[in-house]
């Protein structure tokens, strides 16, 4: 690595990090602070097929050792590692901000996220619990273990660029396998120093590899592709709906089961009898927390007909409270930054365009934040990065912009008639991530729970926020069903090996020398009892 002064700290050129080596391949692209362009946060060069198949053989190496590392001692690294993250916070938190334009709050909370991820798969070092199982026959005992399954190719998006990575790379290499990781182009700095933290815990070189680049026709597509060269033995993503299919398909042909962790439409929806205050406050964090750029930020937030008109002017009013601007010079106060890239700026645009033309009506905010489209509430200079003004409109199912995600902050208010018609249209949208109530009927939280179709759900809480410690992952479109964090994830990175042990001496065949006991000629029991009816 080296280091150049740059405007809010220094500017880092970093390459990959493959078998413990930094190893710099491929033409150099580079990062700059999304909330101020003069920020160049780093250099990194974009790896090549070659790279990536070279990264994968020295997991395939590295695996041989530490699959057979006793799972307690792996355990040990992540315990090192929840210290190490720990020590090293307000480093990585700063980082962060520049990187990716958090808020120092919320990259505050990203990075406890992995520190809560590693304190909790350290101790599962210590259970990794197989079972034993009884035998049908005598003299025999039954068993199971969970086994690493290899080489695991990882895709991250920048959204959460610790938290989310480290959902995937500690269960990955508590269950013993290694990894080839490739993390948003927009996070390569955070990536980086993340694995470099993960090495100062006690990792050995060639269990965590990455390789940066882009992602299509670009390094992330290779990385998918190596599964065709049977280099790979398990894929996990987080990302779009659309590349999270395609990962789906070249995974299925290989017969991998990947993690896909995809979009996102998730419905808010507040009852006539809830806490208007609560649910006001919950419905604007939803839209707003992360600038909208995460995949659990809510898309629309469904309201009962009878309140739906003193929701909105709270709404409103909170929303206008919202402060928007450039974070590393506003540690405290704002509610979110820019834009993380580029892309994500011009879809949000662009749904200023649909909303027009499929007849949703604005209530607030118009598009970019400029000098010339002043924000009132924007702090910075809104001209050296992509900031947009909180964005709420009135919209209906059917709409692009109900149906579609759009990653920014953008919310759409949806008026309906009681809580059949708000189940409908919470439903009404392809995906199936997070979702929420509010109400103090517990009868209708209950129907709630019940009949949304998504994987998680809150009740009296926003549609963010989920703790690390439960089942992250979405039905429909936003993911395959596998999930992710707390126990449950052990599951993706483990297969099942079931083991019996015969003591007899003998050969004794299951099913056929099984001594089940035979049913004795059956007894009339009416008639002994004398019931003629
Ligand atoms: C994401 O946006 O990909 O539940 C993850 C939340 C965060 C994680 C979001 N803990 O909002």
């Amino acid at each position: 690595m080296q280091t150049y002064p740059s405007k809010y700290g220094h500017a880092l050129e970093i390459g990959h990090l493959i078998g413990g080596e930094e190893i710099f391949e491929g033409s150099l692209l580079e990062r700059r602070n999304p909330a101020d362009v003069a920020d160049l946060v780093a250099r990194f060069p974009q790896g090549s097929k070659e790279t990536l198949r070279k990264a994968a053989q020295v997991a395939q190496k590295a695996f041989q050792e530490w699959s057979r590392t006793p799972a307690p001692v792996r355990g040990g690294v992540l315990a090192n590692l929840a210290q190490v993250l720990l020590r090293e916070k307000s480093t990585l938190v700063r980082l962060m901000v520049r990187e990716v334009g958090k808020t120092f709050k919320e990259a505050g909370g990203d990075v406890q996220e992995a520190i809560d991820t590693a304190i909790f798969f350290a101790s599962e070092g210590r259970r990794l619990y197989g079972q034993t199982v009884p035998s049908e026959m005598k003299n025999k005992e039954l068993f199971t273990f969970r086994r690493p399954l290899g080489v695991v190719g990882m895709i991250t998006a920048g959204n959460f660029p610790i938290a989310v990575p480290s959902w995937k790379l500690i269960p990955a290499v508590l269950a013993g396998n290694t990894v080839v990781w490739k993390p948003s182009e927009d996070a390569s700095a955070l990536a980086y120093l993340f694995v470099k933290l993960f090495e100062e815990a006690g990792l050995p070189p060639g269990v965590i590899n990455l390789v940066h680049g882009g992602g299509k026709n670009a390094t992330g597509q290779w990385l998918v592709e190596l599964m065709d060269e049977g280099l790979l033995q398990k894929f996990a993503f987080t990302g779009s709906t659309a590349v999270g299919r395609w990962i789906g398909e070249v995974a299925g042909r290989n017969l991998l089961r990947p993690t896909l962790e995809l979009g996102g439409k998730n419905p808010l929806v507040v009852l006539r009898d809830a806490d208007l205050e609560l649910a006001v406050e919950g419905a604007w964090w939803s839209a707003f927390a992360t600038g909208g750029q995460r995949c659990t930020s809510a898309g629309n937030i469904i309201v009962e007909a009878p309140i739906y008109e003193a929701f909105k002017k709270r709404f409103l009013e909170r929303t206008e409270a919202t402060v928007v601007g450039n974070p590393i010079e506003h540690p405290t106060g704002l509610t979110y930054g820019p834009f993380m890239n580029q892309r994500l700026f011009e879809r949000w645009l662009e749904h200023y365009t649909w909303g027009r033309e499929d007849g949703a009506t604005l209530l607030f905010g118009q598009g970019r934040i400029t000098a010339a489209n002043p924000y009132p509430r924007f702090k910075g200079d809104p001209e050296v990065g992509l900031f947009g003004w909180p964005t709420v409109w009135e919209a209906r199912p059917g709409m692009r912009q109900f149906e579609q995600e759009i990653f920014g902050p953008t919310i759409n208010l949806v008026r309906v008639e009681g809580l059949d018609e708000a189940i409908q249209v919470a439903n009404a949208h392809p995906y199936g991530l997070s979702s929420a109530v509010y109400t103090n009927r517990r009868d209708w939280a209950y129907r709630f729970k019940n009949e949304i179709k998504a994987g998680m759900t809150s009740i009296n809480n926003s549609t963010v926020g989920a703790e690390a410690h439960l089942p992250f992952g979405g039905v429909r479109a936003s993911g395959n069903g596998a999930r992710e964090s707390g126990i449950w994830v052990i599951e993706e990175y483990t297969y099942w090996q079931a083991v019996n042990e015969e003591y007899s001496g003998r050969l004794q065949l299951a099913q056929m020398d099984t001594g089940y006991a035979q049913p004795k000629a059956p007894t009339d029991w009416a008639r002994v009892l004398g019931d003629s009816s």
